[in-house]
């Protein structure tokens, strides 16, 4: 698959490039690129307001990407997909828009520790503007979500259930399905976060049952400055609009507005038509692979990663017991994260280090920062190769014992997992 994406030909470093930062942004292969070029060069037009030839192309064009996007997640109709910016503004017009309608003081929030920021943030303000209360759900020794306890918090005062699909940091994927259930069964709405998930997995909003779902772009082959948020039409319907503006109302006077029909209710100003086509080319790419295939193969390479990670005298993992899956995150002893993520770039090797916007999780694992690996569809065993080569030359740049300036982690927080 590499030879579709531009970017390991236009490389210039003194290596090969070796991209492991699929969790925070995907390369874009030359379909997608080109695409959004020939929407630019033959059909560029704002869509819903002209009546001109190019007007209607570009309209069509938006709306045969919903179609695509509606048919990739098995939405049963393309009116339930938002076009957002990104997986962070589908998730705050939930909190937004569905808090306020649902939420009032003694109400409670479900949230999980694996949540991302994005999706733990406005909940939190959701919780703060309303009464309401956050309930957190911790993971297991196993680093996975911890669904009995999860169980017993979800009751007659949830109102809203907000996980985490797969996480960004430990790649746990949630089985969310008797979450979903409890839910359903107190009347509270699932939220879930897929911007890791929709990428990376079979992803299908029928058979997960939840009510609402956001991912981006971006992290899939397509462009940055688009996203989804799909939401279950009937409670889309009873939702204020998140911003107000054009394109959003269906009339207006002096005095008020009627909004418009779903999805544009939801879809104020101009939006971004060439990043809708960029998407639409992007999830035919994958589809064309097969996201049971990228899922395998992203698998197997972290397995195979962390193996040979934990090989390694000085290193730790942090992998749930169902296994890597595309993700593995873990830090050298006494050297800092950042420092090990300089000297892999060094060696052509990206990675994130950092809290991953992920901070509560890194506080109960009981360290600061993490580096992390994350693979995707172009990723080989020889990416893996450089990945471990990578380490050995921190290990032996920083001594075996590492620069003593770095605190080492914490002792394993009830977790039981690392040296
Ligand atoms: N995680 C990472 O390096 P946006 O920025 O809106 O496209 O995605 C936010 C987001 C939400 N949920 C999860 C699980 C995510 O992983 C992310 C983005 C990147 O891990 C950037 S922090």
């Amino acid at each position: 698959m590499r030879g579709d994406f531009a970017i390991f030909r236009t490389w210039q470093g003194a290596r090969p490039l070796v991209y492991l930062d699929n969790a925070a942004t995907t390369q874009k292969p030359a379909v997608v690129l080109d695409a959004q070029r020939e929407y630019y060069e033959r059909s560029n037009a704002n869509v819903h307001r002209s009546v001109h030839t190019l007007g209607e192309r570009a309209t069509e064009l938006y709306e045969s990407a919903r179609e695509r996007v509606a048919r990739f997640i098995g939405a049963s109709s393309a009116d339930e997909v938002v076009f957002v910016r990104n997986a962070t503004e589908g998730l705050n017009l939930v909190a937004e828009s569905f808090g306020r309608l649902r939420l009032a003081p003694g109400d409670e929030i479900v949230v999980s520790v694996l949540n991302h920021h994005s999706n733990l943030v406005p909940w939190q303000q959701a919780a703060a503007r309303t009464g309401a209360t956050l309930r957190v759900v911790p993971l297991t020794a196993g680093l996975e979500l911890d669904m009995k306890a999860a169980l017993g918090m979800i009751g007659p005062r949830t109102k809203i259930v907000a996980l985490t699909h797969k996480s960004n940091v430990l790649g746990t994927i949630a089985d969310v399905a008797p979450a979903v259930r409890a839910a359903h069964a107190h009347g509270a709405a699932v939220v879930l976060d897929a911007a890791q998930s929709v990428p990376h997995l079979p992803v299908n909003v029928a058979e997960l049952d939840c009510d609402f779902l956001a991912f981006s772009a971006h992290k899939m082959c397509g462009p940055m400055g688009i996203g989804v948020l799909w939401g279950r039409r009937a409670l889309l319907e009873t939702m204020p609009p998140y911003m107000t503006g054009g394109e959003m109302v269906r009339e207006v006077t002096l005095e008020g507005a009627a909004w418009n029909e779903l999805p544009w209710k939801f879809e104020a100003g101009t939006p971004d038509v060439g990043g809708a086509v960029g998407l639409a080319a992007a999830v035919e790419y994958l589809g064309g692979i097969g996201l049971g295939t990228i899922a395998a193969h992203e698998r197997a390479l972290s397995i195979l990663a962390r193996e040979r990670l934990e090989a390694l005298e000085d290193v730790q993992t942090f992998c749930p017991d169902s296994g890597p899956n595309g993700i593995v995150s873990f830090r050298v002893a006494d050297v800092h994260p950042h420092d090990v993520a300089t000297v892999l770039d060094q060696e052509g090797v990206a990675v994130r280090a950092g809290h991953h916007c992920a901070q509560p999780l890194h506080a109960v694992l009981g360290v600061p920062a993490t580096i992390r690996a994350s693979f995707y569809l172009y990723n080989d065993v020889e990416d893996v190769d450089r990945l471990i080569a990578g380490i050995e030359a921190t290990r032996k740049f920083f001594g075996r014992r590492g620069r003593s300036d770095v605190p080492a982690a914490r002792a394993p927080d009830g977790l039981g997992r690392w040296r």
